[in-house]
């Protein structure tokens, strides 16, 4: 079961209804909030940046009730759920408005309306190998991040010489695009249980490797919803994605509207590619990762 974060009767007077008294004399609002938060990490470092504060989305929700007038308590509580999914940690939330003073016309205790909405971001996960059969790797690894996230799209495979490192045959490289529900450290969390299971060790830093998996970008830069953080666990956008040709190739191949923040800005993948070196990427296998499981 999904860890939660439970707020309920957040209260405040809004001006929110079709009828003329409401916008005038406006009432009282009363929102229960249920967050979907994976717990754990917060559980173990006992720090207030690995969870949502409560308080900060109970601030949210009473400006968004004292805010613009809506004529409906649905649209209040669809802005209320955006706003609480604008935080990086929410993978889903419920949100019921109550409007105990609504004009209904006869005797009744309360009426509300109740919405739950998922993340559903773009992400984009750069996969490689160059040890073992990488070609079996890297299908096994595209079936996996089938079951984990909505994929859009995966790129033709690229054979690529090493960059960095010590002296190491040529990689395998693919890029697979889609949407998720989960949260950036979550989803990271199963891209290394994935790497797990292929006999993933991390000795070498930059060194051969059955299976890597990166998490490049995590939202879209080009909406401005692109997630940008820098922590021990996970830096966003990828740090090395913008200078890799071995990530931005085949990523341009999946999605050639791809865009990326690169220092700050907003800029094309397929024009990134183009101002590169690109001589180290070569068409790899003509094979569909995702033959079997389309
Ligand atoms: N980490 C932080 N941010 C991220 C992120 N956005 N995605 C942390 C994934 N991981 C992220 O990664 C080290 C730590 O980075 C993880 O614990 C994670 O929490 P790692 O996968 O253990 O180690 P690594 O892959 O050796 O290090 P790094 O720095 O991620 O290397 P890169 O940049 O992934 O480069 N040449 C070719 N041709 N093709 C390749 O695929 N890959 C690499 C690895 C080097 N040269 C290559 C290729
Ligand atoms: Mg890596």
């Amino acid at each position: 079961m999904t860890d939660q974060i439970v707020l309920t009767g957040v209260s405040a007077t809004g001006y929110h209804g079709v009828l003329e008294h409401e916008r005038r004399e406006g009432q009282t609002f009363v929102v229960d909030v249920t967050m979907d938060v994976d717990l754990a990490p917060a559980g173990a470092s006992d720090d207030l940046a690995d969870t949502v504060s409560y308080a900060e989305v109970a601030g949210d929700v009473v400006a968004l009730i004292e805010g613009e007038p809506l004529d409906l308590i649905e649209s209040l509580a669809e802005r209320i759920a955006r706003s609480v999914l604008a935080r990086p940690l929410v993978e889903a939330v419920e949100v019921v408005v109550h409007k105990p003073q609504a004009p209904v016309g006869h005797p009744f205790t309360d009426v509300a309306v109740r919405v739950r909405r998922e993340r559903e971001t773009p992400v984009v996960i750069a996969l490689g190998s160059n040890v073992g059969d990488s070609l079996d790797t890297l299908r096994d690894a595209a079936v996996a991040l089938f079951g984990l996230i909505d994929i859009d799209a995966v790129s033709p495979l690229v054979e690529t010489d090493p960059v960095g490192g010590p002296e190491q045959p040529p990689y395998l490289n693919a890029v697979v695009t889609g949407t998720t529900s989960l949260s950036p450290r979550a989803l990271l969390r199963f891209l290394h249980d994935i790497e797990g299971a292929h006999g993933r060790t991390r000795d070498v830093r930059w060194g051969p490797r059955t299976l890597d998996l990166d998490l490049i970008q995590y939202g879209d830069p080009a909406f401005n919803t692109d997630i940008q953080m820098d922590d021990a666990l996970l830096t966003l956008p990828h740090p090395r994605a913008h200078e890799r040709a071995f990530v931005l190739v085949p990523w341009a191949q999946a999605d050639p509207e791809a865009t990326l923040r690169v220092a700050g800005e907003v800029r094309r993948v397929a024009e990134l590619v183009m101002a590169m070196d690109t001589s180290g990427v070569r068409p790899g296998p003509d094979e569909d990762l995702l033959d079997d499981a389309w």
